[in-house]
């Protein structure tokens, strides 16, 4: 990964943990209390000594299991060298707290082939089930430009069809590609999570157009249905 990039992720990254331990201190262990799955967990008074109070705000001040099996949408933004571009809309769904999949709707600029391509990017990450968590993840994008520049007389047939400047013919291009990715979210409350990642994408077109991308994204938790928070359904 080029120099500019590792330094551009360690900063986001810093900022993540720096935020993260300013968070943690005195009277934030019940950071997601708002959450009824969260609540439900740490909503009775503490018990037993000091020590135990003391180990239960610690674990409480860190647990993000609350997500378990829960879905919501994010919006993110990257960048990658020569001032290559991408963004992105999607959604998310945890399998359990610690395994997340996902798929957007992305565009990205100047990246691989250097054309504006559009396309699918679905992805799974695995991480840690806590307000700070570092993830693995795989993905691929799966896109194209479309829809091009007339090429109908440039005497090539352009889609490889046989048939040589027939009626749709065009330079639009399609980009496959396959990425590792390392990164990690972090929980501002209980239902807003911003993310910083790392890709690196291996394109369909050589390794020439394999690009690595830098990425931010801010994700919102869906609410679940609280029947203790429905007068009408309580005794
Ligand atoms: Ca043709
Ligand atoms: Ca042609």
């Amino acid at each position: 990964m080029p120099d500019r990039q590792i330094q551009l992720l360690m900063i986001v990254t810093g900022l993540l943990i720096s935020i993260h331990a300013g968070c943690s201190g005195i009277g934030t262990s019940r950071w997601a209390s708002d959450d009824p799955v969260y609540a439900e967990k740490y909503n009775d008074p503490y018990q037993g000594g000091d020590g135990k109070k003391v180990a239960r705000m610690l674990k409480q001040s860190v647990d993000a299991r609350h997500v378990k099996d829960r879905s919501g949408y994010y919006l993110g933004g990257a960048y990658a060298e020569d001032s290559a571009v991408g963004a992105d809309i999607g959604m998310f769904l945890y399998q359990g707290s610690a395994v997340e999949t996902r798929t957007s709707l992305k565009a990205i600029a100047g990246a691989g082939t250097g054309e504006v391509m559009a396309g699918l990017e679905p992805g799974i990450r695995i991480q840690t089930p806590s307000r700070l968590a570092p993830f693995v993840g795989a993905g691929t994008f799966i896109g194209g430009s479309w829809p091009g520049d007339d090429r109908r007389d440039d005497g090539f047939d352009n889609d490889f069809d046989g048939v040589v400047d027939d009626y749709d013919e065009s330079n639009a291009q399609s980009l496959v590609t396959i990425f590792p990715e390392i990164g990690a979210h972090f929980w501002l409350n209980s239902n807003t999570r911003l993310t910083t990642s790392a890709q690196y994408h291996f394109s369909s077109e050589g390794r020439d157009d394999d690009f690595v991308f830098v990425g931010f994204s801010v994700a919102y938790l869906n609410p679940i249905f609280d029947p203790e928070a429905d007068p009408e359904t309580t005794d």
